[in-house]
């Protein structure tokens, strides 16, 4: 670290031998701390604040007991619907605890510890305030000796206050003032009691350990290693102390070791110090392949005793992020693929177990990340522990995210000054994780401004807090020299009125280039993602790129026979499973062809709580996650990533839940890491293909009516490989109902099944009419009992090649005229042939139909063979369809 805040060193630096050696510890006696976790026992009140709540005699009898971690937030769910459980209040949780256990002996302090409340926290003793912590993610630390009293009990009252941000909210000068996900309230990472002796290594150090270790060079042969510790005396007398820092390996077995010699700390003094260590022929920290972690230990010690320690990890790697070579690992390079964690689950908000991180830890590993991005904010540090102990390279957060004010004015001193004070604590507390090598000081700011301005006729985001991300972004590198920062940018250079001139661009701010870049959702195609790299990479030179968010939405509820059969509704409905599966298959072809980028960050590995969103088939959820927010259901995407980044075997067939099927011909997927799979259908042979990109295809495979037995089988390293899934089919012989330019399917009021627009080559899907925010509307067209069945169409010149049975049918075009334009309406004349013979010439819609948005059909019989195929032709305007529906003909 290279500025303090602290007064300047007044102990000498020490020297350290090296070689294995016994344990200091063992050698001397020990008073150290003691951490006494308060989960239990604690009462709850959500609401205002009944009278005398603060005071040690209010009676809380009443209250509702509950344990820590606790939270009253819940939401999220998959019933497109608020569900009963769901609990979306903000505003102040109370908190009671009779604490039963003595006071610490004289001499003594006593601290509390909270490892996370959202998102204000007041504390009070013995009815007396001891202070306020500002931000949903950090944690912090009180020293209550003073409060507490001699006999017991001594109550503990906490305030957890997670108001909405808004002007003259109590959080309205906390960051995050806004954010696609929500604030959960309460004490949701658990309190705990530290007793130690008045001289101790600073514990009020804005959260942090209070030893800082770092690495300032790595070679194979030799590490040095550096720790910074922090000491506080807040006792009456100076007292003498020595330290002795000391590293162990992963065995226990001490390998290098220092002493500074004991020196004075005055009374209410604190001190800081620099004992440096060297390891020889060190283990390095080698990400997932090797995440070979030390131990360093500091202890204080008064003569013989020790009166405090610390242990800390130590992971020694260098690294950097280079502009050109992308991220480099102990001088290798080594391209970061990962996705952002979200922390919420569903039914337990943010009120997690270490189980529960443990569960997501091994999701991800399963997946095959290398990298994950904590979104947006301070994770908890049994996470970040096992971030270090999985090897994950880690981008850290400060939840700086959309806005820096409420509108057009500057970010007020107040909100900057706590965003420091976050990044503050943000660095500190998480120094000491090898796996932590980058920091985020931004994610998008102001693009609620920009969208504001933008529906106000105005240009972009006002240019107002780039001054604030500057001097954020130098606290970072004051704070910690040896990593690089980043700023997560929404919109330079995309497709969309948010990057129109006159925007406000940050990407020149940090060290590290971050760009969210939703190609094929929220804009353009997937695959223009590689064009808009290559620019952005030339616009900026000198500097490392990475995508720090790319994806989609994924409901496995909702399932689509071809992802480009029509436009999602990328912020509400639909959202199948497979397109989100194909936005990724094309997103991640895209960024591989960047051989400059640094690292990929998923937008999402867990579908997550935000109340903005009504999605999918989903509620209070943004469903981009690659797993269900339960972590019950690993989505089609889940396995394409297994098969690109994983060691382990995979074949994995995708479509599993579209188990009911719309058409009896389909294209069976798979995703694997073996070069060729087979398949067999109801115990037939299909055929064998190669699996390019780690993608499988059998195209146009046939389906019996009822049930399908589907299976492939594939061998990897001497290992065979199999899945399969169970699939239920229509009968060919009854025909084929398309719904044209929809990604979804649809059952008429006559009960015909219509599936979605498949079996098609050129044209375009409209965008869907919307109605408000997120449903897609039924249609205007009149003339009809199914209004819905004209709520989309294809567009242009195109063809369907239907896999009829050879047979006679009669054929059903659905048509309207979409134009309410009447001389363009005019226009239009639509030629059909079917097998090459015209069964339509020169039809206008609008004219058959008696004006534009009229329901219209056609109807005529003609016979297959091999096939049926309907080619369209509308000249300039096109020609327009909205199903195509194909029964026996009598
Ligand atoms: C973003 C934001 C993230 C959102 C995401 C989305 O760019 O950084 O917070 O959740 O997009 O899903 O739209």
């Amino acid at each position: 670290m290279a500025a303090m805040c602290m007064p300047a060193p007044s102990l000498a630096q020490g020297s350290a031998p090296t070689g294995a050696m016994p344990h200091p510890v063992r050698a001397a006696a020990s008073t150290a701390r003691s951490v006494t976790p308060l989960s239990d026992g604690w009462r709850f009140l959500f609401g205002e604040a009944p009278d005398g709540v603060t005071g040690a005699d209010f009676d809380d009898r009443e209250w509702q007991p509950v344990s820590l971690p606790h939270s009253w937030n819940r939401m999220g769910n998959y019933t497109a619907q608020r569900a009963e459980s769901t609990d979306v209040r903000q505003g102040t949780g109370w908190y009671r605890l009779r604490l039963d256990k003595p006071v610490p002996a004289k001499g003594k302090r006593a601290i509390l510890q909270f490892d996370g409340v959202g998102a204000i926290a007041d504390l009070w003793v013995n009815g007396q305030h001891v202070g306020q912590h500002k931000g949903a993610f950090s944690r912090f630390r009180f020293d209550i000796t003073d409060f507490l009293k001699p006999g017991l009990p001594n109550i503990i009252v906490v305030r957890a206050d997670n108001s909405k941000p808004e002007p003259g909210s109590t959080t309205e000068h906390v960051i995050p003032l806004g954010g696609d996900f929500f604030i959960h309230g309460g004490l949701y990472r658990g309190v705990s009691l530290i007793e130690t002796d008045a001289a101790s290594i600073d514990l009020m150090d804005h959260g942090g350990p209070g030893i800082y270790v770092s690495t300032p060079s790595v070679t194979a042969e030799r590490a040095e290693v550096s720790v910074l510790t922090r000491l506080r005396n807040s006792g009456a007398k100076p007292r003498k102390l020595a330290v002795v820092a000391h590293i162990a390996d992963a065995d226990g077995r001490t390998v290098a070791n220092a002493t500074v010699p004991a020196r004075q700390l005055g009374a209410g003094e604190t001190h800081e110090l620099t004992t440096s260590l060297v390891l020889t022929n060190p283990r390095l920290w080698q990400g997932r392949a090797d995440p070979y972690l030390y131990s360093v230990t500091v202890e204080l010690r008064e003569g013989a005793r020790v009166i405090d320690s610390v242990t800390e990890p130590l992971g020694v790697r260098s690294f950097a992020w280079d502009a050109d070579k992308g991220f480099i690992l102990n001088d290798k390079p080594m391209r970061l693929h990962g996705a952002s964690r979200h922390q919420d689950w569903q039914g337990k908000g943010w009120a997690l177990s270490p189980e529960d991180h443990a569960t997501d830890m091994a999701i991800m590993a399963e997946m095959g990340v290398n990298t994950v991005r904590h979104a947006h904010y301070q994770h908890a540090q049994e996470w970040s522990d096992l971030a270090d102990q999985s090897g994950m390279v880690v981008k850290a957060e400060l939840p700086f995210v959309h806005q820096s004010a409420f509108d057009e004015s500057l970010p007020a001193p107040e909100l900057v000054a706590n965003a420091r004070a976050q990044l503050t604590e943000l660095i500190r507390q998480n120094y000491n994780h090898p796996s932590i090598m980058l920091w985020s000081v931004g994610n998008e700011i102001d693009i609620g401004a920009a969208i504001m301005a933008l529906m106000k006729g105005g240009k972009g985001a006002p240019a107002k807090s780039r001054d604030m991300l500057v001097e954020l972004n130098a606290l970072a590198k004051r704070e910690d020299p040896s990593r690089p920062t980043l700023y997560a940018d929404c919109c330079e250079g995309i497709p969309s009125p948010l990057s129109r001139p006159g925007a406000q661009v940050l990407n020149d701010v940090t060290d590290v280039v971050g760009l969210n870049r939703y190609f094929g959702w929220y804009y353009g195609q997937p695959q223009d993602l590689s064009r808009a790299l290559d620019a952005l990479h030339a616009r900026y030179p000198g500097r490392a790129m990475t995508v720090t968010e790319y994806g989609a939405g994924g409901a496995f509820t909702q399932h689509t026979d071809n992802p480009l059969g029509g436009p999602v509704n990328a912020n509400g409905r639909p959202h199948p499973e497979e397109f989100q599966a194909w936005v990724h298959e094309e997103n991640w072809k895209a960024l591989q062809k960047a051989p400059f980028l640094s690292a990929s960050w998923i937008w999402n590995m867990f579908d997550f709580a935000s109340t903005a969103r009504e999605e999918g088939e989903a509620y209070d959820l943004n469903d981009k996650g690659l797993v269900s927010h339960d972590r019950k259901t690993r989505k089609d995407a889940f396995y394409f990533y297994k098969a690109q980044w994983s060691d382990e075997p995979v074949l994995y067939l995708t479509g599993r839940r579209y188990i009911d099927r719309a058409y009896p011909v389909v294209d069976v997927r798979a995703y694997s890491n073996a070069p060729r799979a087979s398949l067999t259908v109801n115990g037939q042979a299909i055929g064998t293909v190669d699996c390019p990109d780690r993608i499988c295809v059998w195209p146009g495979v046939r389906l019996r009516a009822g049930n399908n037995q589907v299976a492939a089988s594939a061998e990897r390293d001497g290992k065979v490989l199999t899945d399969s899934v169970s699939w239920t089919a229509p009968d060919a012989t009854k025909g084929l109902h398309v719904r044209a330019g929809h990604l979804t399917g649809l059952t008429t009021s006559a009960g015909l099944r219509f599936g979605s627009d498949n079996f098609f080559t050129g044209g375009q899907a409209p965008e869907l009419r919307m109605a408000g925010r997120t449903r897609v509307a039924p249609s205007n067209v009149t003339g009809t009992g199914d209004p819905e069945l004209y709520a989309s169409y294809r567009q242009g010149a195109f063809s369907y090649d239907l896999p009829l049975p050879d047979g006679r049918w009669t054929v059903t075009l659905h048509m309207f005229e979409p134009e309410a334009d009447t001389a363009k309406a005019a226009a239009r004349s639509i030629t059909v042939l079917a097998n090459g013979k015209p069964v339509l010439t020169g039809f206008n819609p609008a004219k058959a139909a008696g004006g534009s948005l009229k329901a219209v059909t056609r109807s005529f019989d003609l016979a297959s063979q091999g096939g049926l195929k309907l080619d369209f032709n509308g000249g300039d305007s096109g020609a327009v369809v909205s199903a195509i529906s194909v029964i026996p003909a009598r």
